[in-house]
Formats: structure tokens, C-alpha cells, sequence
């Protein structure tokens, strides 16, 4: 026990040394109106918001044709929008730019573009619009004929490169509810070969390029979503190794790092993800804050102290703790390893307490680009130098 315990704190203090083993009792709890907004990391006494400007935030751009899904991926995720509501979206008429604050990992910009913006017209600024974008999520329809969506997708692509050429691209192959798997693959595959063909022609062969298969009638635009944040996030090898650390540790299967506001996780550790697992996990988040809602009005309700455990009928075991305000992490494990529990409740303090020392570097690292910034911009307001004179 002893020795699962210390190779845990060994690992992690490569990350810093200065760990320390807290009880429970900080008031960290989820927020009471599950929203987003300006807040205070409690315990890290250092605010993202005052340190960072939106114009330093990733920015994510969607993009593709009219009615393709854009708008409803961005209020469903987001904004916690029922699916079924989206039937009454209007077709978007100018760029909306939405701040995506709820964590200091998870922070950034959504551009939701209207379908029809054209922008080889000289009035789209392409530098600025792709200059500082981080990924563009391009949506297709797969219900629909996508040769035009293709060639949009085409053009997009060669012109966002040619500015910004570490722009990540992400196809999403939308609204795939109601179609059979086969019909899924062929499409998938379809429009991958056509394409990497297309943009083979025009010599972007070795672009970021990946594609998706979502609906926003279950979880897999929540996955998609996940996987696109992720790899936004600079620290996201050293979240995925600390998960890893954690599980080998702990007797678990597998464990997500959950945003808990949108549901998409920012970390899991290596094994691969299975849909159904991370859809119960999901649900579990849900669960938790709708019952953590109902006694919201007591102050202990629900703190950082608590967890949520439930007992699925094929002796598999799922387990829930807060992490801080905006994180939470979710593990799936067997049922006779959980007999352990000091154990998992140990190294998950160790977990908690790696991911507070990941968020003040973050933090820190953040506060000193922003004053060399600051700096820079001093130096450009300072009086000319002087001339000699002849
Ligand atoms: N079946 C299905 N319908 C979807 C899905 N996502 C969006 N829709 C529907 O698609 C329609 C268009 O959605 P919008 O989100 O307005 O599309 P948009 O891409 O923002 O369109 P513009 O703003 O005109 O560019 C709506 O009726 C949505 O309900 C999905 O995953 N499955
Ligand atoms: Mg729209």
C-alpha cells in the first residue's frame, strides 16, 4: 500500500516538489449556476481573467455552409441548449463571437460564421479572422449533397493556411443521427478520400487535418468538441500523464477530467476512449448537479469534500470528485477495487493537488507574457531617440 502510494507522490513531485497534502475542508465547490462567467479560482488566489485578454485567448472558428449545424453545435455545447430547440435557431447574419472562460485550462473564443459569408471577397480580413485562430472546425451536413460543401471546404482551407499555417483543421461530418453505421463509415470515408485528394492537388499534403462523425442528439459532438479543446491546451501531455499516474496507481480503468459546465473533458489518461463510458460519465456530471442543484441552498450540500459513487449491475463502479470549482474528475473501475478506497481517495488528493501546481504555472506563465507585453508596448510609446546633430 505503502509503496503504491509513494510511487504516486514520486512521479508527481517531478512536477514540482512543493506539493502539499491538504485536507478537504477548502471551500472549493461546483458553481451554483452551472454558467459561465467571471469568477475567482478559489485557492489560487490568482484570477485568469486578470491576466489574460481575449485577444490572447485560442480562438476556434466554425465554419461551413448554411444549415449545416453551426450555431446549434455552439448553443448545445455551450450553452446547454436542448438539442430539439435548435429547430428554432435563425440562420446567423454576422460573426458571433462567444468567450469561453470557465476554467483557466478552458479558455477561448468561439467565431460561429454566418454559411454564407464569402470570404475571397476583399472586405473578409483574412489576417485577422485566421492570424490568431487556433483551430477551425469546419461543419458538413451529411444529410445533405456535400460536393459544395467540399469545395467551400476546399478554398477555406487553402486560405486559412497560406495565413496561418498552425491553424488545426477539424471536419465535423454532422448530424449522422438516424444513419446506420454502415452509412456513417462510407460517408467518413467518402469525404476524407475526396478531400485529402482535393487539397493533395493544391499541395497542402501535410496539413493538421481530422476528422469527426457528430450529432448534437448525443454525446458525440460533446466528444468531438473535447478533442478539439484538448488540443488547444498546452498542458494537455502532463493532465494525460498525471491521469495515467493516477489510474495505474489506483486500480482504475479509466478516468476523465471533466469541464463540468460543457461536459467536454480535457484530459483522460491513454487507454482508448469508448463512447458508452464517457456518455455514462456524462450522465453521472448531470446527475450530480441536478441533485447538487436541489439543496443548493444548504451550504454544505455539496463541497470539495464530496463524491459521488454509483454502483452499476455489471460490478463495475463509477466515482466522481470535485477537483476544483470547474473541473471534475470521473473514474470507471471494477467493483473489488474499490475495497481500496483509502488508497484511490490518497492518490486523488495527490492528483488534485498536481493539478492546482499545473494552474499556477499556467497562470504565472500567463501573468509574465502579458507584462513582457506590456513592456514591449511601453518601450513603443517611449519619446524617438535622440539625433545627434550634424
Ligand atoms: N438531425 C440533426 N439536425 C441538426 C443537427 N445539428 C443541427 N441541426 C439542425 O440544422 C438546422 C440548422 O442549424 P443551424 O445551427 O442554424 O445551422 P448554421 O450552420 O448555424 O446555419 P447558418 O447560420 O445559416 O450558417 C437546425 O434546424 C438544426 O436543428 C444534428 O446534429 N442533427
Ligand atoms: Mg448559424
Amino acid at each position: 500500500m505503502v509503496s503504491i502510494q509513494r510511487s504516486l507522490i514520486n512521479e508527481l513531485s517531478g512536477l514540482d516538489s512543493a506539493l502539499c497534502f491538504q485536507s478537504y475542508d477548502d471551500d472549493d465547490s461546483f458553481p451554483k449556476d452551472y454558467g459561465y462567467g467571471a469568477y475567482n479560482q478559489d485557492g489560487l488566489d490568482l484570477e485568469p481573467n486578470a491576466t489574460s485578454s481575449s485577444e490572447t485567448k485560442p480562438r476556434i472558428l466554425l465554419m461551413g455552409l448554411r444549415r449545416s449545424g453551426k450555431s446549434s453545435i455552439q448553443k448545445v455545447v455551450f450553452h446547454k441548449m436542448a438539442p430539439n430547440e435548435t429547430l428554432f435557431l435563425e440562420s446567423t447574419s454576422k460573426i458571433v463571437k462567444d468567450d469561453i472562460n470557465n476554467s483557466s485550462f478552458v479558455q477561448f473564443q468561439i467565431w460561429d460564421f454566418p454559411g454564407q459569408i464569402d470570404f475571397i471577397e476583399p472586405t473578409f480580413d483574412s489576417d485577422m479572422i485566421f492570424g490568431g485562430c487556433g483551430a477551425l472546425v469546419f461543419v458538413i451536413d451529411a444529410k445533405d449533397d456535400y460536393n459544395e460543401a467540399l469545395t467551400k471546404f476546399k478554398n477555406t482551407v487553402i486560405k486559412a493556411h497560406k495565413v496561418n499555417p498552425n491553424i488545426k483543421f477539424e471536419v465535423f461530418i454532422h448530424k449522422v443521427d438516424g444513419i446506420s453505421d454502415d452509412s456513417k463509415m462510407e460517408s467518413q470515408r467518402d469525404i476524407h478520400q475526396r478531400s485529402s485528394d482535393d487539397l493533395g492537388e493544391a499541395g497542402l499534403h501535410k496539413i493538421n487535418l481530422s476528422y469527426h462523425l457528430t450529432s448534437i442528439y448525443d454525446h458525440s459532438i460533446f466528444e468531438a468538441f473535447s478533442k478539439v479543446v484538448q488540443k488547444l491546451i498546452p498542458q494537455l501531455p502532463t493532465l494525460e500523464n498525471l491521469c495515467n499516474i493516477f489510474i495505474q496507481n489506483s486500480g482504475i480503468e479509466k478516468a476523465f477530467l471533466f469541464d463540468v459546465v460543457s461536459k467536454i473533458y480535457i484530459a483522460t489518461d491513454s487507454s482508448p476512449v469508448d463512447m458508452q463510458t464517457y456518455e455514462l460519465c456524462c450522465d453521472m456530471i448531470d446527475m450530480v448537479i441536478d441533485l447538487s442543484s436541489i439543496y443548493s441552498s444548504e451550504e454544505t450540500a455539496f463541497d470539495s469534500g464530496s463524491a459521488s459513487l454509483i454502483k452499476l449491475n455489471n460490478n463495475t463502479i463509477l466515482y466522481l470528485r470535485e477537483v476544483n470549482k470547474f473541473l471534475a474528475l470521473v473514474c470507471i473501475l471494477r467493483e473489488e477495487n474499490f475495497n481500496r478506497r483509502g488508497i484511490i481517495d490518497y492518490n486523488f488528493i495527490c492528483f488534485r493537488d498536481a493539478i492546482s501546481e499545473v494552474f499556477k504555472l499556467r497562470l504565472m506563465s500567463q501573468a509574465r507574457l502579458e507584462n513582457n507585453d506590456q513592456d514591449d508596448d511601453d518601450d513603443d510609446d517611449g519619446p524617438p531617440p535622440a539625433t545627434p546633430s550634424p
